[in-house]
Protein backbone atom coordinates (compact mmCIF):
# COMPACT_ATOMS: atom_id res chain seq x y z
CA UNK A 1 0.00 0.00 0.00
CA UNK A 2 2.76 2.27 0.88
CA UNK A 3 4.47 1.71 -2.55
CA UNK A 4 1.96 2.07 -4.45
CA UNK A 5 1.22 5.45 -3.11
CA UNK A 6 4.80 6.22 -3.76
CA UNK A 7 4.76 4.93 -6.92
CA UNK A 8 0.81 7.48 -7.97
CA UNK A 9 3.55 10.41 -6.33
CA UNK A 10 5.93 9.53 -8.60
CA UNK A 11 3.74 9.27 -11.70
CA UNK A 12 1.80 12.66 -10.82
CA UNK A 13 5.38 14.30 -11.00
CA UNK A 14 6.31 13.10 -13.88
CA UNK A 15 3.88 13.69 -15.49
CA UNK A 16 3.12 17.27 -14.06
CA UNK A 17 7.06 17.81 -15.34
CA UNK A 18 6.44 15.90 -18.95
CA UNK A 19 3.79 18.73 -19.31
CA UNK A 20 5.68 21.58 -17.91
CA UNK A 21 8.19 20.49 -20.66
CA UNK A 22 5.87 20.25 -23.32
CA UNK A 23 4.20 23.29 -22.83
CA UNK A 24 7.11 25.39 -23.12
CA UNK A 25 7.74 25.53 -26.58
CA UNK A 26 9.43 28.96 -26.01
CA UNK A 27 12.68 27.44 -25.27
CA UNK A 28 12.46 25.15 -28.32
CA UNK A 29 14.56 26.72 -31.25
CA UNK A 30 12.92 27.91 -34.59
CA UNK A 31 12.78 25.50 -37.70
CA UNK A 32 11.56 26.34 -41.35
CA UNK A 33 9.72 24.27 -43.08
CA UNK A 34 7.54 23.76 -45.83
CA UNK A 35 4.09 22.51 -45.81
CA UNK A 36 3.27 19.17 -47.84
CA UNK A 37 -0.11 17.63 -46.43
CA UNK A 38 -2.08 18.78 -43.96
CA UNK A 39 -4.54 15.50 -42.18
CA UNK A 40 -7.26 17.33 -39.83
CA UNK A 41 -8.73 13.87 -39.41
CA UNK A 42 -5.37 11.86 -37.74
CA UNK A 43 -3.85 15.06 -36.25
CA UNK A 44 -0.86 15.02 -38.23
CA UNK A 45 1.29 17.15 -40.90
CA UNK A 46 3.81 16.38 -43.09
CA UNK A 47 6.43 18.52 -43.20
CA UNK A 48 9.69 19.63 -45.35
CA UNK A 49 11.99 20.40 -42.77
CA UNK A 50 15.75 22.22 -42.47
CA UNK A 51 17.87 20.26 -39.75
CA UNK A 52 15.80 20.27 -35.76
CA UNK A 53 19.12 20.46 -33.52
CA UNK A 54 16.93 20.01 -30.16
CA UNK A 55 15.79 16.09 -31.54
CA UNK A 56 19.26 15.77 -33.34
CA UNK A 57 18.14 15.17 -37.22
CA UNK A 58 18.59 16.38 -40.54
CA UNK A 59 16.75 17.74 -43.17
CA UNK A 60 14.00 16.07 -44.43
CA UNK A 61 10.16 15.37 -45.58
CA UNK A 62 8.12 13.75 -42.67
CA UNK A 63 4.93 13.12 -41.08
CA UNK A 64 4.84 14.98 -37.61
CA UNK A 65 2.45 14.88 -34.83
CA UNK A 66 -0.03 18.19 -33.96
CA UNK A 67 -0.22 19.28 -30.41
CA UNK A 68 -2.82 21.17 -30.96
CA UNK A 69 -5.44 20.22 -33.88
CA UNK A 70 -6.13 24.23 -34.09
CA UNK A 71 -2.66 24.59 -35.77
CA UNK A 72 -3.64 22.54 -38.75
CA UNK A 73 -6.48 24.82 -39.46
CA UNK A 74 -4.50 27.45 -40.27
CA UNK A 75 -1.96 26.66 -43.11
CA UNK A 76 -2.62 24.94 -46.69
CA UNK A 77 0.21 22.56 -48.68
CA UNK A 78 2.46 24.66 -50.18
CA UNK A 79 2.78 27.47 -47.00
CA UNK A 80 6.15 28.34 -45.44
CA UNK A 81 6.26 28.06 -41.53
CA UNK A 82 8.15 28.08 -38.75
CA UNK A 83 7.72 25.69 -36.22
CA UNK A 84 9.17 23.77 -33.01
CA UNK A 85 9.10 20.09 -32.30
CA UNK A 86 9.76 18.37 -29.52
CA UNK A 87 9.30 14.49 -28.69
CA UNK A 88 6.58 13.89 -26.77
CA UNK A 89 5.23 10.44 -25.19
CA UNK A 90 8.30 9.34 -27.71
CA UNK A 91 6.05 10.90 -30.95
CA UNK A 92 7.67 13.74 -32.68
CA UNK A 93 5.17 16.62 -32.56
CA UNK A 94 4.74 19.95 -33.89
CA UNK A 95 4.42 22.21 -30.69
CA UNK A 96 3.68 25.40 -32.68
CA UNK A 97 3.74 26.77 -36.17
CA UNK A 98 3.53 30.19 -37.78
CA UNK A 99 3.64 31.48 -41.39
CA UNK A 100 7.26 32.11 -42.25
CA UNK A 101 7.83 35.93 -42.15
CA UNK A 102 8.27 36.91 -45.94
CU1 LIG B 1 12.60 14.69 -39.83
Amino acid sequence: MKNAFKFMAASALLATVASALAQDSAALPRIEAEVRKVDTASQKITLKHAEIPNIDMGAMTMVFRVRDPALLRQVNPGDRVTVTVDRVEGALTVMSMEAAKP
